[in-house]
C-alpha cells in the first residue's frame, strides 16, 4: 500500500487515504489498497478495537492547502469503461464498502474536506461520521451521466430520508456544507478542521475502552436490525445478548461494577 497508511494509537487504528494528486479519488487500485488496509486490520483484532478513516491534505497548483476525504471515484479511470467494466468496478467498490460496514470493529469517518460521490458512499459505509467545518458533501453522479454505484441511492436514503436523498441525487450539487450534513443527520458532529482528527480519535478511544466483543455484537445487531423486521431483529439482539454471558469480559465488567473498592485499578477489558 502506498496511498493508504495505517497508524496505531493504543487500541485505535487510523487509516489515512493519501492520494492527493486526485483529491483521494478512488480508482480500482485505491479501492484495492483500502481493502488491503482493512484486511490487515482484521488480522489484528486482538489489538484494534476501533478505527478512524480519514483523508489527507495537499498544497494545490495555486499554493493553497486543500483537504479531501475522498472526492469521488476516479473519473479519469471511469471515463472509458464499458458496461461490463462498470459492473465490475461497482462490484469491487461495493465489496470494499461492505467490508468496512461489516468490519468487526466500529469505523469512524473523520471527513476533513471533499466528500463526494464514491467518497460520500465510503463515509456512509462507516458507523459514525464526523466532519470538519470545511467539509463538502454531494452525490454529483448524474452530472457525469451515471448513477451512484456503491450505495449512494440506498444508504443515503436510509440515513437522511428519501426526499432529502433524492434532492442531493437529482441535483448533483457538490456543495452541501458540513452544517447541511449535520442538519440532515448525515454526520454526528462538526468540528474545526484542526480538531477533527483528535475528536475522532477521542471518540474511538471511548469506544475502544468498552468491552470489544459486546461492541462488535452491538454493531452487528444494529446493522442486521436495520435491514429486517422488528421481531426478527429483536430475536437477533436476544442472541447477541445471550452470547455475551459466555465472555470473560461480561464476568469482569459486572464484577468490576459490584466491587465497591474505590482504589481498584482502571477498568480494562480483555476482548475475551
Ligand atoms: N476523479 C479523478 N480526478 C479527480 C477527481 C475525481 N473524482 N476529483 C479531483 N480530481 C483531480 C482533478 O482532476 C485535478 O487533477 P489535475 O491536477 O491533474 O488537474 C486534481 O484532482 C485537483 O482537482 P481540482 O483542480 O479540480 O481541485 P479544485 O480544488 O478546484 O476542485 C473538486 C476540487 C471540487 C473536488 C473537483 O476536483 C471536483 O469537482 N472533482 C470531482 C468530484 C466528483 O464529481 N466526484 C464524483 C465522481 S463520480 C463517483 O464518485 C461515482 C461513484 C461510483 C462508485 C464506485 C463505482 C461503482
Amino acid at each position: 500500500m502506498t496511498d493508504v497508511v495505517i497508524e496505531k494509537k493504543g487500541h485505535v487504528a487510523i487509516v489515512k487515504i493519501e492520494h492527493m494528486k486526485a483529491m483521494n479519488a478512488l480508482s480500482t487500485d485505491m479501492y484495492a489498497q483500502l481493502e488491503e488496509a482493512f484486511d490487515e486490520l482484521a488480522k489484528d483484532l486482538d489489538n484494534v478495537y476501533a478505527v478512524v478513516l480519514t483523508g489527507s491534505s495537499t498544497v494545490n497548483k495555486k499554493g493553497k492547502t486543500v483537504n479531501s476525504f475522498v472526492a469521488g471515484a476516479d473519473i479519469s479511470e471511469m471515463a472509458t469503461k464499458t458496461c461490463a467494466e462498470g459492473k465490475l468496478f461497482g462490484n469491487e467498490s461495493n465489496r470494499v464498502c461492505w467490508k468496512i460496514e461489516n468490519f468487526k470493529r466500529p469505523v469512524i469517518a473523520a471527513i476533513n474536506g471533499f466528500c463526494l460521490g464514491g467518497g460520500c458512499e465510503l463515509a456512509m459505509s462507516c458507523d459514525i461520521r464526523l466532519a470538519s467545518e470545511n467539509a463538502s458533501f454531494g452525490q454529483p453522479e448524474v452530472g457525469l451521466g451515471i448513477t451512484p454505484g456503491c450505495g449512494g441511492t440506498q444508504r443515503l436514503a436510509r440515513f437522511v430520508g428519501a426526499g432529502k436523498a433524492k434532492e442531493m441525487l437529482y441535483t448533483a450539487r457538490a456543495n452541501y456544507t458540513a452544517q447541511d450534513a449535520l442538519n440532515m443527520g448525515l454526520v454526528n458532529y462538526v468540528y474545526p478542521l484542526e480538531n477533527l482528527l483528535d475528536e475522532a480519535v477521542k471518540l474511538a478511544e471511548e469506544i475502544a475502552a468498552q468491552a470489544p466483543i459486546a461492541v462488535s455484537l452491538v454493531k452487528e445487531a444494529v446493522n442486521v436490525g436495520m435491514q429486517t423486521d422488528l421481531n426478527s431483529a429483536l430475536k437477533f439482539e436476544g442472541n447477541c445478548f445471550a452470547q455475551c454471558f459466555a465472555t470473560e469480559d461480561q464476568k469482569y465488567g459486572m464484577a468490576y461494577f459490584l466491587d465497591k473498592n474505590r482504589d481498584k485499578p482502571a477498568k480494562e477489558f480483555k476482548n475475551k
